[in-house]
């Protein structure tokens, strides 16, 4: 088996980051509706996040952010004009619209899409089939962008396949790889895909009641035949709908893994003991599970603190390490529990960087969901798009591009601003010379 090894490709956080409680069911969004954001400080911590990775040893790859504001979004529902015509008009009509379409919610890529690494697929490719994200409107304006851009970073055909996203149809729900685990002895060998879905439609009843379902078993189904995945070694499993009625709207809220190490809460899921046979059984050993109690911390610690949104990663000498959002370091229960992990010899994890992403952290976006996992051997990571490796030139190239074109802040009333309609525009374009991926962008087309 050659060489594997993950890469973490991290959405870089956009210029017009903002408060909107936009996510229903995504307890920090709604708490933090309406606040001020700190655009550069946000995407500054995202840059700090890869640099750390990068220099732990692990490979780091950066997904630009979408065009926003997405006028015409606005303009396929009905609002003509000017720019600044469409955006005053629109606010009047409903100023959830123009929030809609400022967000800089691709940042989380997790939810780009669902990767499964060539030794799980019946073709040995990478496949990657982007998330329709039809659950919130200001989410399903991002997969065409994400599909284009997948296909210019993962564009030889000999080593990769970028699925279309599934329909935009509530049946097939999806919200990309926040709702997967792959489990492997090693990240080279094949895996056991895991799937965690929240609505099934053959038991519409045992669903969440407060909050949306996101995920659809359907969804999980259609993604793992397009993949050519092995059903031996691929599991389905359904999210406790308490935990979704808690604020854990995606799987990676509660719930992470690394090679053979899972990492969950006890209400993470609807069914637990045989689910873990069912990966351990064609996996041929155990796995090294730590699972938290209710009586280490609650489901609302879970949701708050974010332990489990934190990064599992393996380093170039064999161990673990987990890279945490410094919430889980502020909750005593939660760091206590982190701290007796680290010094447990019967598994690998063995320290923790805790990391400052709070400004996404207020939209409830942790550390894993900035990243999307790619497990590559040597050849495929040669056939990546070279343009958008991080290395210390681009990182330095990135620094200066967001300390030059970010706001230090926006609020609500900066979503009426025409003039920053231009600037981004500007931005975004010298960014596509950055990373080489000349035309990604509509407007270049
Ligand atoms: O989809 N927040 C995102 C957070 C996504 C986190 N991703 C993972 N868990 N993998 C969401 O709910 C909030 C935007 C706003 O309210 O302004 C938002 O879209």
């Amino acid at each position: 088996m050659p060489l594997a090894q993950e890469t973490n490709f991290d959405g870089l956080i956009g210029p017009t980051h903002n408060y909107a409680g936009l996510s229903p069911g995504n307890v920090a969004s709604a708490n933090n509706a309406g606040g001020t954001s700190k655009p550069k400080a946000a995407a500054l911590q995202g840059l700090s996040k890869m640099k750390t990775l990068m220099d732990l040893g692990i490979p780091q790859g950066v997904l630009p952010p979408q065009h926003r504001p997405d006028l015409d979004a606005l303009r396929r529902i009905g609002f003509s004009g000017a720019d600044e015509q469409v955006l005053k008009d629109a606010h009047e009509a409903d100023p959830t619209l123009v929030a809609a379409i400022w967000s800089a919610s691709s940042m989380w890529a997790a939810n780009a899409a669902t990767v499964s690494p060539s030794a799980d697929t019946n073709d040995n490719r990478v496949h990657l089939t982007p998330a329709n994200l039809i659950s919130n409107y200001h989410r399903s304006l991002e997969h065409p962008t994400t599909t284009r851009m997948l296909r210019m970073i993962f564009k030889d055909e000999s080593h990769f396949q970028v699925h279309d996203p599934l329909p935009d149809q509530m049946r097939f729900a999806d919200e990309g790889a926040a709702n997967h685990i792959r489990f492997a002895n090693k990240h080279g060998d094949p895996g056991i895909e895991m799937f965690v879905y929240g609505f099934d439609r053959d038991d519409p009843a045992g669903g969440a009641r407060k909050f949306p379902s996101r995920q659809t078993r359907s969804a999980c189904e259609a993604i793992s035949r397009m993949h050519g995945l092995d059903q031996s070694r691929t599991v389905y499993t359904r999210q406790h709908p308490d935990a979704i009625d808690a604020g854990v709207f995606h799987n990676d809220v509660i719930a992470t893994g690394n090679e053979d190490v899972f990492l969950y809460h006890e209400q993470a899921f609807a069914t637990s003991r045989s689910m873990i046979t069912d990966i351990a059984g064609p996996l041929g050993h155990e796995l090294t599970l730590i699972e938290a109690h209710n009586t280490d911390f609650s489901l609302n610690d879970a949701v708050t603190s974010y332990l489990f949104n934190s990064q599992i990663v393996t380093i170039p000498d064999g161990s673990m390490t987990l890279i945490a959002p410094l919430e889980s370091q502020e909750n005593p229960r939660v760091d206590a529990f982190v701290q007796s992990m680290i010094q447990d010899k019967a598994n690998p994890i063995n320290s923790v960087h805790y990391l400052d992403v709070r400004e996404s952290m207020r939209n409830g976006g942790g550390p894993a969901c900035l990243r999307l996992r790619v497990v590559m051997d040597v050849k495929e990571k040669q056939a990546v798009h070279q343009g958008v490796l991080l290395t210390d030139s681009l990182l330095s190239s990135l620094t200066n591009w967001v300390e030059t074109h970010y706001p230090e802040e926006l609020s609500a009333h900066d979503l009426l601003d025409h003039m920053l309609v231009r600037s981004n525009t500007d931005a975004l374009d010298e960014l596509t010379r950055i990373l080489d991926l000349p035309g990604l962008y509509s407007f270049q087309r």
